[in-house]
């Protein structure tokens, strides 16, 4: 008896293990209070962060978006989404749109499309 419950002991470790390694594999490094955009799927490549609007995103991201976190402070009333634009200035159609928390690692319509993004109380 005293070894059977070593052995469910070790397999309730086992899958603690487990559930800790997929959570982190998931999680976006992006910092509190930021939308953050990276040039390759699964939040990799070259990463851009910003906690405000950026309605002319550089050459080096601009038609080069892959994969996008939304770490945003939520709150009644408080622009907590995200929404990426086609073209600068805010032009052409939304690529993707992010709730409060939403990560996104990777998304055929949007990809390589964002040139500029706002914060908004709905998408
Ligand atoms: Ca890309």
């Amino acid at each position: 008896m005293k070894r059977l419950i070593a052995l469910l002991g070790a397999g309730l470790l086992t899958a603690g293990a487990v559930l800790v390694t997929s959570v982190n594999a998931q999680a976006a490094e992006c910092r509190s209070g930021y939308f953050c955009v990276w040039t390759h799927a699964n939040f990799d490549g070259m990463k851009i962060d910003h906690s405000g609007d950026d309605r002319w995103w550089e050459g080096n991201m601009s038609n080069q978006d892959s994969s996008w976190a939304n770490h945003g402070t939520s709150g009644p009333g408080v622009p907590d989404h995200v929404k990426v634009y086609d073209g600068r200035e805010l032009l052409g159609a939304v690529t993707i749109c992010l709730a409060p928390g939403q990560e996104v690692g990777y998304n055929a319509g949007a990809n390589d499309r964002g040139s500029s993004h706002t914060w908004s109380v709905r998408c």
